[in-house]
Protein backbone atom coordinates (compact mmCIF):
# COMPACT_ATOMS: atom_id res chain seq x y z
CA UNK A 1 0.00 0.00 0.00
CA UNK A 2 1.29 4.01 -0.60
CA UNK A 3 2.25 5.54 2.22
CA UNK A 4 2.28 8.80 0.78
CA UNK A 5 -0.48 10.27 -1.82
CA UNK A 6 -1.02 13.22 -3.31
CA UNK A 7 -4.25 15.13 -3.51
CA UNK A 8 -4.74 16.89 -6.92
CA UNK A 9 -7.64 18.74 -5.91
CA UNK A 10 -9.59 21.35 -4.02
CA UNK A 11 -12.67 21.90 -1.35
CA UNK A 12 -14.91 18.98 -0.25
CA UNK A 13 -13.27 16.24 -2.59
CA UNK A 14 -9.94 16.76 -1.37
CA UNK A 15 -11.25 16.64 1.62
CA UNK A 16 -13.25 13.10 1.35
CA UNK A 17 -9.93 12.19 0.19
CA UNK A 18 -7.85 13.16 3.13
CA UNK A 19 -10.25 10.89 4.97
CA UNK A 20 -9.87 7.98 3.17
CA UNK A 21 -5.91 8.28 3.24
CA UNK A 22 -6.70 8.74 6.83
CA UNK A 23 -8.45 5.25 7.33
CA UNK A 24 -6.11 3.79 5.19
CA UNK A 25 -2.75 4.74 7.19
CA UNK A 26 -1.51 6.66 4.27
CA UNK A 27 -0.16 10.37 4.45
CA UNK A 28 -2.48 12.98 2.73
CA UNK A 29 -0.67 15.67 0.66
CA UNK A 30 -2.54 18.74 -0.39
CA UNK A 31 -1.96 21.35 -3.19
CA UNK A 32 -2.73 24.85 -3.13
CA UNK A 33 -3.47 27.69 -4.81
CA UNK A 34 -3.12 31.30 -3.62
CA UNK A 35 -6.90 31.87 -3.27
CA UNK A 36 -6.79 28.51 -1.07
CA UNK A 37 -3.90 29.15 1.28
CA UNK A 38 -6.26 29.06 3.94
CA UNK A 39 -8.39 26.77 2.93
CA UNK A 40 -9.59 23.39 4.62
CA UNK A 41 -8.09 20.88 2.80
CA UNK A 42 -4.76 22.53 3.33
CA UNK A 43 -4.90 22.67 7.05
CA UNK A 44 -6.50 18.45 7.60
CA UNK A 45 -3.53 17.21 5.10
CA UNK A 46 -0.50 16.31 6.88
CA UNK A 47 1.84 18.62 4.49
CA UNK A 48 0.96 21.24 1.80
CA UNK A 49 2.31 22.14 -1.18
CA UNK A 50 1.88 25.71 -3.23
CA UNK A 51 1.30 24.90 -7.30
CA UNK A 52 0.55 28.69 -8.56
CA UNK A 53 -1.92 31.62 -9.00
CA UNK A 54 -5.55 31.85 -8.16
CA UNK A 55 -6.61 31.03 -11.81
CA UNK A 56 -7.31 26.68 -12.22
CA UNK A 57 -5.18 27.20 -15.66
CA UNK A 58 -2.29 28.15 -13.75
CA UNK A 59 -2.32 25.56 -10.48
CA UNK A 60 -5.21 23.44 -10.60
CA UNK A 61 -4.98 22.11 -13.90
CA UNK A 62 -1.05 22.96 -14.31
CA UNK A 63 -0.02 19.14 -14.49
CA UNK A 64 3.81 20.41 -14.19
CA UNK A 65 3.23 21.81 -10.56
CA UNK A 66 1.49 19.47 -9.38
CA UNK A 67 3.72 16.33 -10.69
CA UNK A 68 6.81 18.50 -9.13
CA UNK A 69 5.10 18.90 -5.70
CA UNK A 70 4.27 14.92 -6.20
CA UNK A 71 8.20 14.32 -6.60
CA UNK A 72 9.12 16.98 -4.07
CA UNK A 73 6.88 15.48 -1.16
CA UNK A 74 7.81 11.88 -2.19
CA UNK A 75 4.13 10.91 -3.18
CA UNK A 76 3.61 7.45 -4.71
CA UNK A 77 0.52 8.51 -6.05
CA UNK A 78 -1.32 11.32 -7.13
CA UNK A 79 -5.68 11.35 -7.21
CA UNK A 80 -7.04 13.36 -9.00
CA UNK A 81 -10.82 13.82 -7.64
CA UNK A 82 -13.41 14.87 -10.21
CA UNK A 83 -13.04 17.94 -12.84
CA UNK A 84 -9.76 19.19 -13.01
CA UNK A 85 -7.31 17.30 -14.50
CA UNK A 86 -8.96 14.14 -13.45
CA UNK A 87 -9.91 13.09 -16.96
CA UNK A 88 -6.71 14.27 -19.47
CA UNK A 89 -5.60 11.10 -20.36
CA UNK A 90 -2.01 13.53 -20.99
CA UNK A 91 -1.89 13.95 -17.66
CA UNK A 92 -2.35 10.29 -16.41
CA UNK A 93 0.40 9.56 -18.97
CA UNK A 94 2.67 12.55 -17.53
CA UNK A 95 2.30 10.96 -13.71
CA UNK A 96 2.61 7.74 -14.88
CA UNK A 97 6.21 8.55 -17.23
CA UNK A 98 7.18 10.24 -13.32
CA UNK A 99 7.03 7.17 -12.00
CA UNK A 100 3.98 7.88 -9.77
CA UNK A 101 1.12 6.01 -9.66
CA UNK A 102 -2.48 8.08 -11.21
CA UNK A 103 -5.47 6.52 -8.87
CA UNK A 104 -8.22 6.39 -11.55
CA UNK A 105 -8.28 4.33 -14.90
CA UNK A 106 -4.95 4.00 -17.67
CA UNK A 107 -5.03 7.19 -20.09
CA UNK A 108 -6.05 4.64 -22.84
CA UNK A 109 -8.99 4.07 -20.85
CA UNK A 110 -9.25 7.99 -20.78
CA UNK A 111 -8.84 8.30 -24.24
CA UNK A 112 -11.52 5.74 -25.88
CA UNK A 113 -14.46 6.92 -23.40
CA UNK A 114 -13.53 10.58 -24.11
CA UNK A 115 -14.53 10.49 -27.64
CA UNK A 116 -18.16 10.14 -27.62
CA UNK A 117 -18.31 8.35 -30.80
CA UNK A 118 -15.50 5.87 -30.38
CA UNK A 119 -17.49 5.35 -27.04
CA UNK A 120 -20.79 4.67 -29.05
CA UNK A 121 -18.62 2.09 -30.98
CA UNK A 122 -17.43 0.46 -28.02
CA UNK A 123 -20.68 -0.09 -26.06
CA UNK A 124 -22.41 -1.40 -28.66
CA UNK A 125 -19.60 -4.14 -29.59
CA UNK A 126 -20.19 -4.97 -26.11
CA UNK A 127 -23.54 -5.75 -26.68
CA UNK A 128 -24.78 -2.83 -24.54
CA UNK A 129 -27.87 -0.90 -25.78
CA UNK A 130 -26.96 2.52 -27.44
CA UNK A 131 -28.91 5.70 -28.55
CA UNK A 132 -29.87 4.67 -32.26
CA UNK A 133 -27.95 6.65 -34.49
CA UNK A 134 -24.62 6.86 -36.84
CA UNK A 135 -21.58 5.45 -34.81
CA UNK A 136 -19.70 8.29 -36.92
CA UNK A 137 -19.55 11.41 -36.97
CA UNK A 138 -21.44 13.23 -39.70
CA UNK A 139 -19.19 13.52 -42.89
CA UNK A 140 -21.83 16.36 -44.37
CA UNK A 141 -25.54 18.03 -43.70
CA UNK A 142 -26.62 15.33 -46.01
CA UNK A 143 -25.08 12.85 -43.96
CA UNK A 144 -27.08 13.96 -41.32
CA UNK A 145 -30.34 14.18 -43.48
CA UNK A 146 -29.84 10.83 -44.24
CA UNK A 147 -29.43 9.23 -40.95
CA UNK A 148 -32.18 11.85 -39.55
CA UNK A 149 -34.64 10.12 -42.40
CA UNK A 150 -33.68 6.50 -41.46
CA UNK A 151 -33.95 6.95 -37.55
CA UNK A 152 -37.18 9.56 -37.62
CA UNK A 153 -37.41 13.11 -36.72
CA UNK A 154 -37.24 14.73 -33.76
CA UNK A 155 -33.10 13.76 -33.48
CA UNK A 156 -30.25 15.43 -31.62
CA UNK A 157 -26.65 16.77 -32.88
CA UNK A 158 -24.08 16.26 -30.47
CA UNK A 159 -19.98 17.34 -30.45
CA UNK A 160 -17.88 14.28 -31.09
CA UNK A 161 -15.45 15.86 -28.36
CA UNK A 162 -18.29 17.11 -26.02
CA UNK A 163 -20.32 15.67 -23.18
CA UNK A 164 -22.32 17.51 -20.59
CA UNK A 165 -24.36 19.14 -22.88
CA UNK A 166 -22.06 21.56 -24.65
CA UNK A 167 -22.81 21.68 -28.65
CA UNK A 168 -26.15 19.95 -28.41
CA UNK A 169 -28.79 20.89 -30.86
CA UNK A 170 -32.16 18.89 -30.81
CA UNK A 171 -33.64 18.71 -34.47
CA UNK A 172 -37.32 18.58 -34.65
CA UNK A 173 -37.96 18.29 -39.18
CA UNK A 174 -35.85 18.19 -42.14
CA UNK A 175 -36.91 21.72 -42.76
CA UNK A 176 -34.40 22.55 -39.20
CA UNK A 177 -31.29 20.44 -40.19
CA UNK A 178 -29.65 23.14 -42.26
CA UNK A 179 -28.90 25.49 -39.43
CA UNK A 180 -28.75 23.05 -37.01
CA UNK A 181 -26.02 21.24 -38.22
CA UNK A 182 -23.94 24.54 -38.73
CA UNK A 183 -24.81 26.10 -35.42
CA UNK A 184 -23.90 22.55 -33.83
CA UNK A 185 -20.70 21.97 -35.77
CA UNK A 186 -19.67 25.90 -34.63
CA UNK A 187 -20.45 25.42 -31.39
CA UNK A 188 -18.80 22.43 -31.16
CA UNK A 189 -15.45 23.96 -32.66
CA UNK A 190 -15.76 27.10 -30.24
CA UNK A 191 -15.97 24.85 -27.27
CA UNK A 192 -13.94 21.73 -28.13
CA UNK A 193 -11.62 22.62 -30.93
CA UNK A 194 -12.88 20.08 -32.68
CA UNK A 195 -16.07 20.63 -35.21
CA UNK A 196 -17.09 16.98 -35.94
CA UNK A 197 -20.78 15.88 -34.24
CA UNK A 198 -22.79 12.80 -34.82
CA UNK A 199 -26.30 12.41 -34.61
CA UNK A 200 -28.82 10.22 -32.04
CA UNK A 201 -32.57 9.72 -32.02
CA UNK A 202 -33.71 12.29 -29.68
CA UNK A 203 -35.41 10.67 -26.35
CA UNK A 204 -38.54 12.66 -24.89
CA UNK A 205 -37.85 13.84 -21.27
CA UNK A 206 -35.48 11.14 -20.80
CA UNK A 207 -34.51 9.93 -16.77
CA UNK A 208 -30.73 10.48 -16.35
CA UNK A 209 -29.62 7.33 -14.58
CA UNK A 210 -26.07 6.08 -13.96
CA UNK A 211 -24.00 2.83 -12.87
CA UNK A 212 -21.42 2.93 -10.82
CA UNK A 213 -18.67 0.41 -11.79
CA UNK A 214 -15.71 -0.54 -9.91
CA UNK A 215 -12.78 -2.71 -11.71
CA UNK A 216 -8.91 -4.08 -10.70
CA UNK A 217 -5.90 -5.18 -12.81
CA UNK A 218 -6.96 -8.49 -12.98
CA UNK A 219 -10.00 -7.77 -15.26
CA UNK A 220 -12.79 -7.99 -12.33
CA UNK A 221 -15.20 -5.42 -13.05
CA UNK A 222 -18.46 -5.01 -10.69
CA UNK A 223 -21.39 -2.97 -10.70
CA UNK A 224 -22.80 -1.40 -7.89
CA UNK A 225 -26.27 -0.49 -8.65
CA UNK A 226 -27.53 3.04 -10.11
CA UNK A 227 -28.09 6.90 -9.35
CA UNK A 228 -30.63 8.82 -10.36
CA UNK A 229 -29.55 12.16 -11.39
CA UNK A 230 -32.56 13.53 -13.95
CA UNK A 231 -32.72 16.62 -10.87
CA UNK A 232 -30.17 18.99 -13.13
CA UNK A 233 -30.42 22.51 -13.59
CA UNK A 234 -28.55 23.82 -16.71
CA UNK A 235 -26.56 20.26 -17.12
CA UNK A 236 -25.77 20.54 -13.25
CA UNK A 237 -26.58 18.09 -11.12
CA UNK A 238 -28.71 19.36 -8.34
CA UNK A 239 -30.32 16.14 -6.14
CA UNK A 240 -28.99 12.69 -6.52
CA UNK A 241 -30.62 9.22 -5.39
CA UNK A 242 -29.98 6.04 -5.00
CA UNK A 243 -31.20 3.81 -6.27
CA UNK A 244 -33.41 5.31 -8.38
CA UNK A 245 -36.83 5.39 -7.30
CA UNK A 246 -38.79 3.44 -10.43
CA UNK A 247 -36.04 0.67 -10.44
CA UNK A 248 -36.23 -2.74 -10.17
CA UNK A 249 -34.26 -6.00 -9.19
CA UNK A 250 -34.52 -6.87 -12.84
CA UNK A 251 -33.64 -4.11 -14.32
CA UNK A 252 -30.87 -3.14 -12.15
CA UNK A 253 -29.51 -6.27 -13.06
CA UNK A 254 -29.71 -5.90 -16.83
CA UNK A 255 -28.39 -2.22 -16.96
CA UNK A 256 -25.66 -3.38 -14.25
CA UNK A 257 -24.56 -6.24 -16.51
CA UNK A 258 -24.62 -3.42 -19.60
CA UNK A 259 -22.68 -1.13 -17.79
CA UNK A 260 -19.85 -3.83 -16.86
CA UNK A 261 -19.82 -5.19 -20.61
CA UNK A 262 -19.09 -1.95 -21.53
CA UNK A 263 -16.21 -1.34 -18.61
CA UNK A 264 -14.46 -4.64 -19.78
CA UNK A 265 -14.71 -3.28 -23.35
CA UNK A 266 -12.25 -0.26 -21.61
CA UNK A 267 -10.28 -2.57 -20.06
CA UNK A 268 -11.42 -0.32 -17.32
CA UNK A 269 -9.75 -0.64 -13.84
CA UNK A 270 -10.99 1.84 -11.04
CA UNK A 271 -14.23 3.33 -9.89
CA UNK A 272 -16.06 4.55 -12.98
CA UNK A 273 -19.82 5.85 -14.48
CA UNK A 274 -21.93 4.50 -17.17
CA UNK A 275 -24.46 7.21 -17.81
CA UNK A 276 -28.09 6.11 -19.49
CA UNK A 277 -31.23 7.32 -20.76
CA UNK A 278 -33.92 5.87 -19.27
CA UNK A 279 -37.29 6.72 -21.51
CA UNK A 280 -40.70 6.34 -20.48
CA UNK A 281 -41.35 2.77 -21.53
CA UNK A 282 -38.15 2.21 -19.66
CA UNK A 283 -35.89 1.63 -22.31
CA UNK A 284 -32.26 2.18 -21.40
CA UNK A 285 -29.53 3.99 -23.95
CA UNK A 286 -25.80 4.40 -23.10
CA UNK A 287 -25.16 7.67 -23.08
CA UNK A 288 -21.27 8.23 -22.30
CA UNK A 289 -18.93 7.02 -19.77
CA UNK A 290 -17.28 9.21 -16.85
CA UNK A 291 -13.74 7.76 -16.41
CA UNK A 292 -13.39 9.16 -13.05
CA UNK A 293 -14.71 9.13 -9.37
CA UNK A 294 -17.93 11.54 -9.71
CA UNK A 295 -19.22 14.34 -7.14
CA UNK A 296 -22.40 12.30 -6.17
CA UNK A 297 -20.51 8.68 -5.27
CA UNK A 298 -21.98 9.18 -1.44
CA UNK A 299 -25.08 8.01 -1.87
CA UNK A 300 -23.58 4.48 -3.47
CA UNK A 301 -21.44 4.56 -0.43
CA UNK A 302 -24.50 4.84 1.86
CA UNK A 303 -26.34 2.62 0.56
CA UNK A 304 -23.93 -0.83 -0.90
CA UNK A 305 -21.68 0.08 2.45
CA UNK A 306 -18.99 -0.14 -0.27
CA UNK A 307 -16.40 2.82 0.35
CA UNK A 308 -15.63 3.86 -3.30
CA UNK A 309 -12.34 6.31 -2.42
CA UNK A 310 -11.02 3.37 -0.18
CA UNK A 311 -11.20 0.41 -3.01
CA UNK A 312 -10.03 3.08 -5.93
CA UNK A 313 -6.67 3.78 -3.85
CA UNK A 314 -6.47 -0.33 -3.15
CA UNK A 315 -6.94 -1.21 -6.88
CA UNK A 316 -4.15 1.28 -7.82
CA UNK A 317 -1.90 0.03 -5.31
CA UNK A 318 -2.06 -3.22 -7.13
CA UNK A 319 -4.79 -5.04 -4.81
CA UNK A 320 -7.69 -6.94 -6.31
CA UNK A 321 -11.40 -5.64 -5.43
CA UNK A 322 -12.21 -6.69 -2.09
CA UNK A 323 -16.11 -6.97 -2.70
CA UNK A 324 -17.19 -10.12 -5.73
CA UNK A 325 -20.62 -8.83 -7.49
CA UNK A 326 -22.91 -11.51 -5.98
CA UNK A 327 -22.21 -9.96 -2.52
CA UNK A 328 -23.21 -6.76 -3.45
CA UNK A 329 -26.16 -5.54 -1.74
CA UNK A 330 -28.79 -2.83 -1.30
CA UNK A 331 -29.97 -1.13 1.99
CA UNK A 332 -32.68 1.34 1.74
CA UNK A 333 -32.40 4.53 0.02
CA UNK A 334 -29.62 7.77 -0.07
CA UNK A 335 -30.63 11.32 -1.34
CA UNK A 336 -27.70 14.10 -1.99
CA UNK A 337 -28.05 17.71 -2.43
CA UNK A 338 -25.12 20.16 -3.59
CA UNK A 339 -25.06 22.96 -1.56
CA UNK A 340 -24.17 25.77 -3.34
CA UNK A 341 -22.79 29.17 -2.22
CA UNK A 342 -25.20 30.26 -4.62
CA UNK A 343 -28.81 32.64 -4.50
CA UNK A 344 -31.65 30.86 -5.35
CA UNK A 345 -34.02 34.36 -5.63
CA UNK A 346 -31.04 35.65 -7.64
CA UNK A 347 -31.19 33.17 -10.08
CA UNK A 348 -28.28 30.55 -8.79
CA UNK A 349 -26.29 33.77 -9.07
CA UNK A 350 -22.76 32.88 -7.19
CA UNK A 351 -22.64 34.32 -3.77
CA UNK A 352 -18.93 34.41 -2.45
CA UNK A 353 -17.81 35.44 0.48
CA UNK A 354 -16.88 34.87 3.84
CA UNK A 355 -18.51 32.26 5.79
CA UNK A 356 -19.68 34.18 9.47
CA UNK A 357 -21.20 31.45 10.52
CA UNK A 358 -21.26 27.74 10.31
CA UNK A 359 -23.53 24.90 12.27
CA UNK A 360 -23.42 21.27 10.37
CA UNK A 361 -26.11 19.43 10.85
CA UNK A 362 -25.44 15.09 11.82
CA UNK A 363 -27.62 12.63 13.66
CA UNK A 364 -29.02 9.59 12.45
CA UNK A 365 -28.14 9.19 8.89
CA UNK A 366 -26.86 11.88 7.73
CA UNK A 367 -23.42 13.12 6.22
CA UNK A 368 -22.02 16.38 5.22
CA UNK A 369 -19.00 15.86 2.87
CA UNK A 370 -18.10 19.89 3.34
CA UNK A 371 -14.75 21.57 2.48
CA UNK A 372 -15.65 24.82 4.09
CA UNK A 373 -15.41 26.15 8.35
CA UNK A 374 -16.50 29.01 9.85
CA UNK A 375 -14.76 32.00 9.56
CA UNK A 376 -13.11 30.87 5.96
CA UNK A 377 -13.96 33.14 2.81
CA UNK A 378 -15.33 31.29 -0.15
CA UNK A 379 -13.03 32.11 -3.30
CA UNK A 380 -15.01 33.23 -6.22
CA UNK A 381 -12.23 31.40 -8.80
CA UNK A 382 -13.85 27.85 -8.55
CA UNK A 383 -16.93 26.08 -8.36
CA UNK A 384 -18.55 27.14 -5.39
CA UNK A 385 -20.09 24.02 -3.86
CA UNK A 386 -19.12 24.44 -0.19
CA UNK A 387 -20.74 20.84 0.72
CA UNK A 388 -22.74 17.52 0.10
CA UNK A 389 -25.26 17.19 2.09
CA UNK A 390 -26.38 13.21 1.77
CA UNK A 391 -29.02 11.24 4.16
CA UNK A 392 -29.75 8.06 4.34
CA UNK A 393 -33.54 5.90 5.26
CA UNK A 394 -34.65 2.68 5.34
CA UNK A 395 -37.11 3.88 2.42
CA UNK A 396 -36.96 6.63 -0.11
CA UNK A 397 -39.55 8.48 2.43
CA UNK A 398 -37.66 8.55 5.23
CA UNK A 399 -34.18 9.69 3.59
CA UNK A 400 -36.14 12.62 2.65
CA UNK A 401 -37.73 13.22 5.76
CA UNK A 402 -33.98 12.60 6.99
CA UNK A 403 -33.12 15.55 4.35
CA UNK A 404 -35.47 18.41 5.21
CA UNK A 405 -34.56 17.95 9.45
CA UNK A 406 -30.94 17.84 8.00
CA UNK A 407 -31.45 21.38 5.91
CA UNK A 408 -33.77 22.27 8.57
CA UNK A 409 -30.12 22.04 11.04
CA UNK A 410 -27.83 23.66 8.57
CA UNK A 411 -26.73 27.28 10.14
CA UNK A 412 -24.97 29.46 6.89
CA UNK A 413 -24.34 32.90 7.88
CA UNK A 414 -22.65 35.62 5.89
CA UNK A 415 -23.62 34.06 2.58
CA UNK A 416 -26.87 32.85 0.40
CA UNK A 417 -26.81 29.64 -0.51
CA UNK A 418 -29.28 27.07 -2.37
CA UNK A 419 -30.63 25.53 1.16
CA UNK A 420 -33.99 27.33 0.75
CA UNK A 421 -34.48 26.08 -2.78
CA UNK A 422 -34.10 22.19 -1.89
CA UNK A 423 -36.06 22.95 1.14
CA UNK A 424 -39.03 23.73 -1.28
CA UNK A 425 -38.47 20.53 -3.79
CA UNK A 426 -38.40 18.42 -1.26
CA UNK A 427 -41.81 19.87 -0.16
CA UNK A 428 -43.06 19.65 -4.10
CA UNK A 429 -45.82 16.54 -4.59
CA UNK A 430 -44.00 15.63 -7.60
CA UNK A 431 -41.10 15.06 -6.64
CA UNK A 432 -42.35 13.26 -3.91
CA UNK A 433 -44.06 11.02 -6.11
CA UNK A 434 -40.49 10.17 -7.49
CA UNK A 435 -41.93 11.75 -10.78
CA UNK A 436 -38.77 13.23 -11.82
CA UNK A 437 -36.90 13.47 -15.65
CA UNK A 438 -34.53 15.66 -17.15
CA UNK A 439 -37.08 18.37 -17.70
CA UNK A 440 -38.14 18.30 -14.01
CA UNK A 441 -36.11 21.11 -12.30
CA UNK A 442 -37.11 23.36 -15.15
CA UNK A 443 -41.00 22.95 -14.92
CA UNK A 444 -40.49 23.23 -11.03
CA UNK A 445 -39.01 27.04 -11.49
CA UNK A 446 -42.01 27.73 -13.98
CA UNK A 447 -44.66 26.29 -11.23
CA UNK A 448 -43.02 28.79 -8.76
CA UNK A 449 -42.91 31.34 -10.29
CA UNK A 450 -47.14 31.20 -11.29
CA UNK A 451 -47.41 30.39 -7.66
CA UNK A 452 -46.16 33.26 -6.67
CA UNK A 453 -47.85 35.86 -9.46
CA UNK A 454 -50.86 34.28 -8.33
CA UNK A 455 -49.90 34.86 -4.62
CA UNK A 456 -49.52 38.65 -5.29
CA UNK A 457 -52.50 39.71 -3.16
CA UNK A 458 -53.34 41.38 -0.44
CA UNK A 459 -53.70 37.87 1.32
CA UNK A 460 -50.54 36.51 0.48
CA UNK A 461 -48.67 40.26 0.97
CA UNK A 462 -50.30 40.47 4.53
CA UNK A 463 -49.06 36.95 5.62
CA UNK A 464 -45.49 37.21 4.27
CA UNK A 465 -45.35 40.33 6.79
CA UNK A 466 -46.72 38.79 9.51
CA UNK A 467 -44.38 35.26 9.10
CA UNK A 468 -41.57 37.68 8.57
CA UNK A 469 -42.38 39.81 11.60
CA UNK A 470 -42.61 36.30 13.54
CA UNK A 471 -39.18 35.43 11.92
CA UNK A 472 -37.80 38.82 13.13
CA UNK A 473 -38.84 37.74 16.78
CA UNK A 474 -37.73 34.66 16.61
CA UNK A 475 -34.27 35.42 15.68
CA UNK A 476 -33.95 38.28 17.84
CA UNK A 477 -34.81 35.48 20.60
CA UNK A 478 -32.01 33.01 19.15
CA UNK A 479 -29.45 35.78 19.35
CA UNK A 480 -28.39 34.66 15.87
CA UNK A 481 -25.74 36.79 13.93
CA UNK A 482 -28.09 37.48 10.57
CA UNK A 483 -26.14 38.27 7.56
CA UNK A 484 -26.46 41.87 6.89
CA UNK A 485 -28.85 41.95 3.99
CA UNK A 486 -31.19 39.12 6.04
CA UNK A 487 -34.38 39.45 3.71
CA UNK A 488 -36.12 36.20 3.27
CA UNK A 489 -35.80 34.00 1.31
CA UNK A 490 -38.51 34.03 -1.57
CA UNK A 491 -38.25 30.02 -1.40
CA UNK A 492 -38.60 30.31 2.63
CA UNK A 493 -41.10 32.70 2.35
CA UNK A 494 -43.24 30.90 -0.62
CA UNK A 495 -42.81 27.60 1.88
CA UNK A 496 -44.85 29.87 4.95
CA UNK A 497 -47.23 31.20 2.21
CA UNK A 498 -47.97 27.71 1.16
CA UNK A 499 -48.92 26.29 5.01
CA UNK A 500 -50.95 29.59 5.73
CA UNK A 501 -53.06 28.78 2.99
CA UNK A 502 -53.07 24.93 3.87
CA UNK A 503 -53.95 25.73 7.43
CA UNK A 504 -56.94 28.26 6.21
CA UNK A 505 -58.81 25.21 4.34
C1 LIG B 1 -29.82 13.32 -24.95
C2 LIG B 1 -31.13 13.69 -24.60
C3 LIG B 1 -32.17 13.17 -25.34
N1 LIG B 1 -31.91 12.36 -26.39
N2 LIG B 1 -29.64 12.51 -26.00
C4 LIG B 1 -27.50 16.26 -22.00
C5 LIG B 1 -26.11 16.18 -21.48
C6 LIG B 1 -25.43 15.13 -22.26
N3 LIG B 1 -24.54 14.36 -21.44
C7 LIG B 1 -26.53 14.30 -22.83
N4 LIG B 1 -27.74 15.05 -22.68
C8 LIG B 1 -28.90 14.63 -23.27
N5 LIG B 1 -28.76 13.77 -24.31
C9 LIG B 1 -30.66 12.04 -26.69
N6 LIG B 1 -30.44 11.24 -27.74
C10 LIG B 1 -31.30 14.54 -23.51
C11 LIG B 1 -30.18 15.03 -22.84
C12 LIG B 1 -30.44 15.92 -21.75
C13 LIG B 1 -30.07 15.61 -20.45
C14 LIG B 1 -29.41 14.41 -20.17
C15 LIG B 1 -29.05 14.11 -18.89
C16 LIG B 1 -29.35 14.99 -17.87
C17 LIG B 1 -29.98 16.18 -18.13
C18 LIG B 1 -30.35 16.50 -19.41
C19 LIG B 1 -31.01 17.69 -19.65
C20 LIG B 1 -31.37 17.99 -20.93
C21 LIG B 1 -31.08 17.12 -21.98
Amino acid sequence: MFRKILIANRGEIAVRLIRACRDLGIAPVAVYSEADRQALHVRLADEAHFIGPSPAAQSYLAGANIIDAARRSGAEAIHPGYGFLSERAHFARSVTDAGIKFIGPSPESIELMGDKTNARVAALKAGAPIVPGATEPLADEAAARKVAAEIGYPVMLKASAGGGGKGMRVVRSAEEMGAAFQMAGAEAMSAFGDPSVYIEKFIERPRHVEIQVLGDEYANVIHLGERECSIQRRHQKVIEECPASFNDPDLRARMGEAAVKIARAARYYSAGTIEFLVDAQRNFYFLEMNTRLQVEHPVTEMVTGVDLVREQIRVAAGEKLAIKQKDVRWKGSAIECRVYAEDPDRNFLPSPGRITRLRVPSGPGVRDDGGVYEGWEVPLFYDPMISKLATWGSTRAEAVARMKRALGEYQIGGIRTTIPFFLSVLDDEEFARGEIDTGYIARFLERQNAKAAANDGDDARIAAAIVAAIDITKRSKANTSAAPAERMSKWKMAGRIASLNNRKR
